[in-house]
């Protein structure tokens, strides 16, 4: 029997993660992060699949093939999130669980990032723990998916 897959999907700059703004994105990598989610996963008998993209249309084709691969995705769609209504409709059309996740917190920070496109279509939403978010947010996916099958 196959493992159900997590699809965690980042958005444009965060591969620059590490290098720049550690004040509010802390000094982890989004290699180290990927690192950290995949060996966790493995603990809990789960896969991650964990993807970067600085382009939109990218990241819509990483949803779509999540509707035949996989069981939840989380998503920090970085900017994306507070412009994207392509992401917005591919997500739409996912049928497994959603999660938004941001390192900050955006609703503390400038007001364009207040309004979230991802939010209405996710099925939580967690912001402000770091990059410890990804851990959590882990977690929470496969209690979910457990919870469905
Ligand atoms: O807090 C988050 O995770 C965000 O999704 C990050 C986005 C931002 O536009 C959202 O409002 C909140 C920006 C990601 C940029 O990442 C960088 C990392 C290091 C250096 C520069 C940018």
């Amino acid at each position: 029997m196959s493992v159900a897959e997590i699809l965690i999907i980042n958005g444009p700059n965060l591969n620059l993660l590490g290098q720049r703004q550690p004040e509010i994105y802390g000094c982890d990598t989004l290699a180290s992060i990927e690192d950290k989610c995949v060996s966790l996963a493995q603990t809990l008998g789960v896969s991650v699949r964990f993807e970067q993209s600085n382009h939109e249309g990218a990241i819509v084709d990483f949803i779509h093939d999540a509707r035949i691969k996989s069981a939840a995705i989380i998503i920090n769609a970085g900017a994306y999130t507070h412009t994207s209504a392509a992401i917005h409709d591919a997500l739409k059309a996912f049928d497994g669980y959603i999660i938004e996740l941001h390192i900050s917190n955006p609703h503390a920070r400038d007001e364009f990032r207040h309004h979230s496109w991802i939010s209405p279509v996710a099925n939580a939403v967690m912001a402000g723990a770091g990059a410890y978010g990804y851990e959590l947010a882990t977690r929470l996916a496969v209690e979910k998916i457990a919870a469905a099958s």
